[in-house]
C-alpha cells in the first residue's frame, strides 16, 4: 500500500529523484533564474534581481504546494471516500499531511519575507548571492521535509481516481458476500456494469459501479471484493468492501453461495450475514442465494441464478420494493420521456426493475415527497 510515499519515507540521503519536492523546487529555481530586474545602476539591479529570485522562488513554491492539495480542499471527500482513504491509508493520514503542507506553505512565507527585507539592506553582489543561496537552501529543505506527505496525497489522489464516484444523493445497492460467491456476475446482470468475472477469489480487488433504473430513478450498483469477516485481518480489497457497505449502502445485497463452490463453507458465511444484522441493525440487507442452477439452501430464501435466470426477476422486485418507495419521481412530462427508453448512455432498462404496473405512479408526488436521504440509511421497509 501507498508505495510510493513508503519508499520516499524509507529513503534517506539525497533526494529522491521523482521526489515531489525536486520537480517542484525546479521549477521554481528556474522561475527565479529568469529575472530580468530594471534599475539604472549596477548595485540597484543587483539587488532587485536578488529580491525577485527570492519573492519568485517563494511563490512558486506556495503555488505548487497549494495544487497538491487543491484536489482535497476545493472539494471535500464524500463519506464514503474518507472511509476508503482512512482504511487504505490510515486513520487521520490525509488530515495530517494537508496540515504539514498548510504549515509548510505558511513556513515559506514567513521566510520569503524575511528575507526580502534582510536583502534590502544588503549591498554588493557577494552578499546579495550568499543571501540568495541561503534561503534557497532553507526553502529545499522546508520542502523536502513533506516529501513524504506530497508523495502521499498524490498516492491518495491517484486512489481516488480509480474509485468510481458514487453520487450520495441517489440509491445505492451494495452488492456483498464472501469471494466467489457470484456477486459480479450478478452485478453484470442487473445493472450497467461490467466487471470481471473468474473462478478465483479476489478478483475484484476495488469497489465498481453500474446503474440500472428501478421506477423512474436510477439505482447505483456497487460491485465489491469479497469480505471473510475476520476483524482484524482485512486485506485492502475487504476493507473496501466494508467501507461500502458502512457508508454508501442505501440496501445490502448479501449473496450466499449454497453450492459451496465458491470455496468457503454455507455456515461461515451464515456467519458472517447474523453478524452484520447485529451489528447493523438499521441497515436493509436483502439475503439472497446464488448458483440456484447448482444447489439449494435450506432457509427458504431466494435462490437465483446467472446461468438460469432463475430468480432474477423476483429479485428485481424485492429490491425495487426497497428502494423505489423513497425514490423522488419527476414531473409527470419528464417522466413520460425518461420512461420511453432508460437504456440510453449506459444504463441498464431491466423490465424486471421497473415499477410494476399494478402500482400506479404516486403522480404528485415529484414536489412533495421528500429527496431521496442523502445517506443511504432507511429504515428496513415492509
Ligand atoms: N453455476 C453457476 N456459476 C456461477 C453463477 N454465478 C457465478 N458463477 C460462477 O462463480 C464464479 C465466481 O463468480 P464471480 O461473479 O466472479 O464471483 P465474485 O467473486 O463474488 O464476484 C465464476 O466462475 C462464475 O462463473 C451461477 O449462477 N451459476
Ligand atoms: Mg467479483
Amino acid at each position: 500500500m501507498g508505495g510510493r510515499s513508503d519508499a520516499v519515507r524509507r529513503h534517506r540521503g539525497p533526494p529522491l529523484r521523482d521526489a515531489p519536492s525536486v520537480g517542484i523546487l525546479d521549477i521554481a529555481f528556474h522561475r527565479a533564474s529568469l529575472a530580468t530586474p530594471r534599475g539604472s545602476t549596477k548595485p540597484e539591479r543587483d539587488r532587485r534581481r536578488a529580491e525577485l529570485k527570492v519573492v519568485r522562488a517563494g511563490a512558486t513554491v506556495v503555488r505548487h504546494l497549494r495544487l497538491e492539495a487543491d484536489r482535497f480542499r476545493k472539494e471535500p471527500l464524500s463519506p464514503f471516500e474518507t472511509t476508503l482513504v482512512a482504511r487504505r491509508f490510515g486513520d487521520g493520514t490525509l488530515d495530517r499531511s494537508l496540515l504539514r503542507v498548510r504549515r509548510a506553505e505558511e513556513r515559506v512565507r514567513g521566510l520569503q519575507r524575511e528575507t526580502e527585507r534582510a536583502v534590502r539592506r544588503l549591498h554588493g553582489p557577494e552578499l546579495l548571492g550568499e543571501a540568495v543561496r541561503a534561503y534557497y537552501g532553507r526553502l529545499s529543505s522546508f520542502v523536502r521535509e513533506i516529501d513524504p506527505d506530497l508523495a502521499r496525497l498524490r498516492d491518495i489522489r491517484d486512489f481516488l481516481a480509480q474509485r468510481p464516484s458514487v453520487d450520495p444523493t441517489r440509491p445505492t445497492l451494495v452488492v456483498a458476500g464472501f469471494p466467489n460467491v457470484g456477486k459480479s456476475s450478478l452485478v453484470a446482470r442487473l445493472s450497467s456494469a461490467r466487471p470481471k468475472v473468474a473462478d478465483y477469489p479476489f478478483t475484484t480487488l476495488a469497489v465498481a459501479l453500474g446503474h440500472a433504473d428501478v421506477g423512474f430513478d436510477r439505482l447505483q450498483v456497487l460491485d465489491t471484493p469479497g469480505v471473510l469477516g475476520r476483524a482484524r485481518h482485512a486485506n485492502p480489497a475487504e476493507a473496501e468492501a466494508e467501507a461500502a457497505v458502512e457508508r454508501a449502502a442505501t440496501v445490502v445485497l448479501f449473496l450466499l453461495d449454497p453450492s459451496e463452490s465458491c470455496g468457503y463453507p454455507l455456515a461461515e458465511q451464515e456467519a458472517l450475514l447474523a453478524r452484520w444484522h447485529a451489528e447493523r441493525p438499521e441497515l436493509p440487507i436483502v439475503e439472497v442465494e446464488t448458483k440456484a442452477d447448482l444447489a439449494r439452501g435450506n432457509g427458504g430464501r431466494l435462490g437465483v441464478s446467472v446461468r438460469t435466470g432463475e430468480g432474477l426477476d423476483e429479485l428485481g422486485e424485492r429490491i425495487r420494493a426497497l428502494i423505489a418507495p423513497d425514490v423522488r419521481l419527476p414531473p409527470l412530462e419528464e417522466a413520460v420521456e425518461e420512461g420511453a427508453d432508460g437504456g440510453a448512455d449506459g444504463v441498464v432498462d431491466l423490465p424486471e426493475l421497473r415499477a410494476p404496473p399494478a402500482a400506479p405512479p404516486r403522480r404528485r408526488s415529484g414536489r412533495t415527497a421528500p429527496p431521496p436521504r442523502a445517506r443511504g440509511r432507511r429504515p428496513p421497509t415492509r
